[in-house]
């Protein structure tokens, strides 16, 4: 019998500046509550799922910073999910900015979390893809300042042996890096979770904004069908602080395709059985890694960051 297991994508509608953190996790739990009826054993909410999408804004007070970043997780306005979860005995992702204190320097993360179904965190994941810039960019209308609020992640892109299969996890940016699911897969990974908020202005070009949606879809199914792999994408969407971000949580498929997608950008609960055993099915066949991969020719991707110049006509 083929190995599977029922999630959901838990999308979450707009989180206004003053949103309190009770709100918010009231909120993750009605999702989670609705998602487990409806049988689901993992739910996967969005990145920095706890408060509004602050890197809109260019913030210089710290303490005005702080105030939107975990100290502890879990903290005691969030403990109410952790428990939750474990009555329900749903597993779950959270995205969260984190504060840390590393080798006596504070350091700021986006972080996401993996929990079992029993509430105890197994898998924790940084972004390693910042997108946008360090310093406000006077010619942008809409701000993006990941680079000014993180610093990128430190633990690589992981996988877990947890709750019946192979699990990783990315944040936003990462989805649209084929890096990204590459490393994954070769550590095994038959699931990949990745919660995002994507502003549909952020470059400023309508040739480009007006194809947010797309690529979206794009980038997520073919993570999915060129790494074998479930891909499990939720969103924070709708018109969040005057800012439109897209919705289309979805699940996709190790073939590609999407077994199911949000219709709305609000809160809403996606839900998919998944066969985990088509991941194993795709690598055994087209996508078998080992007999197919030819390393020697992609050294060039993990020694080199940018373009290079003068590689033309090579022989
Ligand atoms: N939160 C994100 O990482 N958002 C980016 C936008 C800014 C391009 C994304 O890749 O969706």
């Amino acid at each position: 019998m083929a190995r599977s297991m029922v999630v959901a994508a838990a999308q979450m509608g707009p989180i206004a500046r003053q949103d309190s953190r009770k709100q918010v996790v009231a909120r993750l739990i009605a999702l989670l509550q609705e998602a487990a009826a409806r049988g689901a054993e993992l739910v996967v909410f969005p990145e920095l799922t706890l408060t509004t999408f602050f890197p809109r804004w260019h913030l210089t007070d710290s303490a005005e910073i702080d105030a939107f970043f975990e100290r502890e997780m879990p903290g005691p306005e969030t403990l109410p999910l952790f428990e939750e979860a474990k009555r329900l005995q749903v597993g779950f992702y959270l995205g969260y900015a984190e504060l840390a204190v590393e080798e006596g320097r504070t350091r700021r993360y986006n972080t996401a979390i993996l929990v079992d179904r029993a509430g105890a965190i197994v898998g924790k994941y940084r972004k390693v893809h910042l997108p946008g810039w360090d310093r406000p960019q006077p010619d942008l209308q809409a701000q993006h300042l990941e680079k000014y609020y993180f610093e990128p992640g430190n633990y690589g892109f992981r996988v877990w042996k947890t709750m019946g299969a192979t699990i990783g996890m990315c944040i936003c940016n990462d989805r649209r890096w084929p890096e990204t699911y590459r490393v994954m897969a070769l550590k095994g990974a038959e699931m990949i979770l990745v919660g995002y908020n994507t502003p549909d202005d952020h470059t400023g070009s309508f040739d480009f904004d007006s194809l947010t949606l797309f690529h979206n879809q794009l980038s997520l199914q073919a993570g999915a069908y060129q790494n074998s792999t479930w891909v499990v994408a939720t969103a924070k969407a709708g018109l969040e602080e005057g800012s439109n971000l897209i919705g289309q949580s979805m699940i996709v498929a190790p073939s590609g395709q999407i077994a199911a997608m949000a219709t709305s950008t609000e809160d809403e609960v996606v839900v998919a059985k998944c066969n985990l055993d088509m991941a194993t099915l795709y690598r055994k066949t087209i996508f078998d890694f080992a007999r197919h991969r030819e390393p020697d020719h992609y050294r060039l991707i993990v020694e080199t960051r940018g373009p290079i110049a003068g590689a033309e006509n090579e022989t």
